[in-house]
């Protein structure tokens, strides 16, 4: 029996998976796998609800005596960017948040040299006695071994006194990675992984819950996150004190760790899977939006995770290294990324507890029956092991539906004068001709036979002509493509996964949905017409309007793979449209990293063979690469000359394929 199968069996009879198990996932490429299991084992305990909470964190001071080599949050006093509120200023912007309907306040923040402990109690008595009603999660171990040891009392006594003036609970801050090998290089100087255990084991004693986090994707390796794990799941064995496990993902930016690119979409999946299946003894897994964007927070309730965090509306540790995603969720975004990911909302209180079930089982179906149903994510078999691109380095695109392509005579000019600007060099170069059957009607109006005009095309070099009406319905389809092939001119194919958006109505934003109906109509098409014509690729292309969550993306090319069959190619367009529901997210501090590149190995796994055309000054194409072969596919460009291979900074004197 293969040891994933062993894996299964274990978790199927109830068995706990021991380090060995937990390392053979995070080495496994077989996340669709490992995600299905994981889903399996969440829904056992959480059916299909997603808890998402209404929360506000107001980080105190960035002022912080201590410097860990991952924080691009902490200023020293007096240094440029560093702040200190006063209480009355985080009463106000609690207040505001309270009135928006938050049920919690999560405070942490930097070290201050100088804030005696009664700054912190005074934080605490204040917000209690201002919002009586609403849960105080505050202060990390570390940040609580600070207050213990300036006031030379014992942390129990901090904790009792912070306890007595309203704290609910212990965030999970400060955990980053145990082991000693990757914490004395990170954070030397933080309290030890015994000292963090020791105090939440105080607080659990105590009556107070706690949450605990990892940080990962950084510089340690996956047997350091098995025995972080394996520490958190010791200490819930002993007191069942934590509510849930919060992978963090690194955000590289701005701080001193020299990595300078965001974490493999891939790898945080599996994070969330793995923890799921390890973690036997937590009922919750947060995918934490936050740090991983609201695409892959989205995908990982698939993969595991039960929890989506909350509004969060001011979060900085994470925005000042980087984080790209937006600094606050309304209450209906979440909602709407949690149905359409074919789940249920439930709006829960700090401690996971439901705050009305009925009611919030009431409001997601009644957006259900407005917005209309989302099916979940079904994980596939994975199915290609190779991801390929084209560069526009080496591939330019002339349209035939161009209004300046009056006729035949003026779309061969087009494609001469564009053969003309390509480097002639060495590296294959070609032209991708869009619009097939706008061009055949330019071969039609000047009575050019479809043979002979596609000759043309392919002598002014053209190399693949792709069809951009997705209902075309041109009765001599079937000549056209047939033409094209006996000229040697491979053809594409193209659907067009669309949204619907309902427009705002008392008191709702507006709400989209996509229309399946549509896209079935395309693929009845795909897989009526086009197939049969020996289409050797189709191209799946979003439309611009409207919002495409990430998960229904993948969705669409399950399904269009199914259409398709085996023979074509799957070409998304990914990268040149990115279709979230994620606001405005800029790239990398320094433009190195798309956004949607953490979605792409699993755009091969769901049936993709081919990212479409990149536009180098847009994606870097070394990263590219590496997003790619984080999941063990290989890289397939089409590889361009090696002064450009050394500009993108590749070297791909190893032959791209040879990870297989
Ligand atoms: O302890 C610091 C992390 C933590 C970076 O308990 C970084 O509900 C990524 O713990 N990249 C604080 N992470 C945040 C935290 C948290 C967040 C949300 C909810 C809860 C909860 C807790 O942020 C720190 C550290 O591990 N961090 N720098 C960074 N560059
Ligand atoms: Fe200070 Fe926390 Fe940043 Fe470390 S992670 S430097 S303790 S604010």
């Amino acid at each position: 029996m293969s040891q994933m199968r062993e894996i299964e069996k274990k978790v199927e009879s109830g068995i706990r998976l021991n380090d060995a198990d937990a390392l053979f996932l995070f080495e496994s490429p077989d996340l669709l796998r490992i995600g299905a299991l994981a889903d399996r084992v969440n829904r056992e305990k959480n059916q299909d609800r997603i808890f998402y909470n209404i929360n506000r964190h107001i980080n105190p001071t960035n002022i912080c005596a201590l410097s860990c080599k991952f924080c691009a949050f902490s200023r020293k006093p007096g240094e440029e960017g560093a702040y200190a509120y006063e209480i009355d200023e985080m009463v106000e912007k609690a207040r505001t948040a309270v009135n928006q309907g938050a049920t919690e306040l999560h405070m942490v923040g930097g070290l201050h040299p100088r804030w005696p402990f009664k700054r912190y109690l005074d934080m605490i008595s204040t917000m209690h006695r201002e919002f009586p009603a609403v849960h105080l999660k505050a202060f990390t171990a570390v940040e609580l071994d600070w207050m213990a040891r300036r006031e030379r009392r014992t942390l129990g006594e901090i904790l009792q006194d912070l306890k007595d003036a309203g704290l609910g609970s212990l965030p999970g801050g400060g955990a980053e990675i145990f082991h000693p090998e990757i914490r004395d290089q990170i954070c030397d100087t933080k309290v030890s992984a015994e000292q963090w255990i020791d105090t939440h084991r105080l607080a659990h004693s105590m009556g107070l819950r706690s949450n605990c986090t990892m940080l990962y994707g950084h510089i340690e390796r996956y047997e350091h996150r098995v025995d972080h794990m394996r520490r958190l799941r010791d200490l819930q064995d002993e007191t069942g004190g934590f509510n849930v496990f919060i992978p963090l993902a690194f955000q590289p930016y701005q701080n001193d760790m020299g990595i300078g690119r965001y974490t493999f979409g891939f790898d945080d999946l599996k994070t969330i899977a793995v923890a799921r299946l390890y973690l036997d003894n937590f009922a919750n897994i947060k995918s934490y939006w936050v740090m991983l964007g609201q695409d892959i927070a989205q995908l990982g309730l698939s993969f595991g995770a039960n929890d989506f965090d909350g509004t969060v509306t001011e979060e900085k540790i994470s925005r000042m290294a980087g984080g790209r995603a937006g600094m606050v969720m309304s209450r209906s975004d979440l909602e709407h990324l949690i149905l359409r990911a074919g789940r249920t909302p439930v709006e829960r209180d700090t401690l996971y507890r439901p705050i009305d079930l009925e009611k919030s089982l009431a409001r997601a179906a009644e957006m259900r029956a407005s917005a209309g149903d989302a099916s979940p994510l079904m994980l596939p078999v994975a199915h290609a092991r190779k991801l390929s691109f084209a560069t526009t380095s080496s591939t330019t695109q002339v349209n035939a539906e161009d209004p300046a392509n009056l006729n035949w005579e003026n779309l061969l000019a087009a494609c001469g004068k564009m053969r003309s600007t390509l480097p002639t060099a060495d590296g294959p170069r070609q032209i991708v001709l869009t619009g097939l059957t706008a061009a055949s009607g330019l071969m039609e109006a000047a009575s050019i036979p479809f043979e002979k005009g596609f000759a043309e095309l392919a002598t002014a070099g053209v190399r693949r002509v792709i069809e951009t009406a997705a209902d075309a319905t041109n009765q001599s389809l079937h000549l056209i493509h047939k033409a094209a092939h006996r000229a040697d001119l491979p053809t594409s194919g193209r659907v067009e996964l669309r949204s619907v958006t309902k427009p705002a109505h008392a008191g709702e934003p507006a709400a989209s949905r996509i229309d399946w109906n549509a896209f079935q109509t395309q693929l009845n098409r795909v897989s009526q017409a086009l197939r049969p014509l020996g289409m050797t690729a189709i191209s799946l292309e979003a439309s611009r309007d409207g919002v495409i969550t990430a998960g229904e993306y993948l969705d669409a090319i399950q399904r269009l793979r199914s259409a398709a069959g085996e023979q074509a190619e799957i070409v998304t367009s990914i990268l040149s449209h990115v279709p979230t529901l994620a606001p405005a997210m800029g790239l990398g501090n320094d433009g190195s990293q798309h956004p949607a590149q953490k979605l792409v190995p699993l755009l091969a796994d769901f049936g993709a063979d081919d990212l479409g055309l990149i536009d180098p000054a847009m994606i870097k194409v070394n990263r590219l690469v590496e997003d790619i072969r984080s999941a063990g596919l290989s890289a397939a460009g089409d590889w361009p000359s090696d002064a450009y291979n050394a500009n993108a900074g590749l070297d791909l004197r190893h032959k791209p394929d040879d990870r297989n």
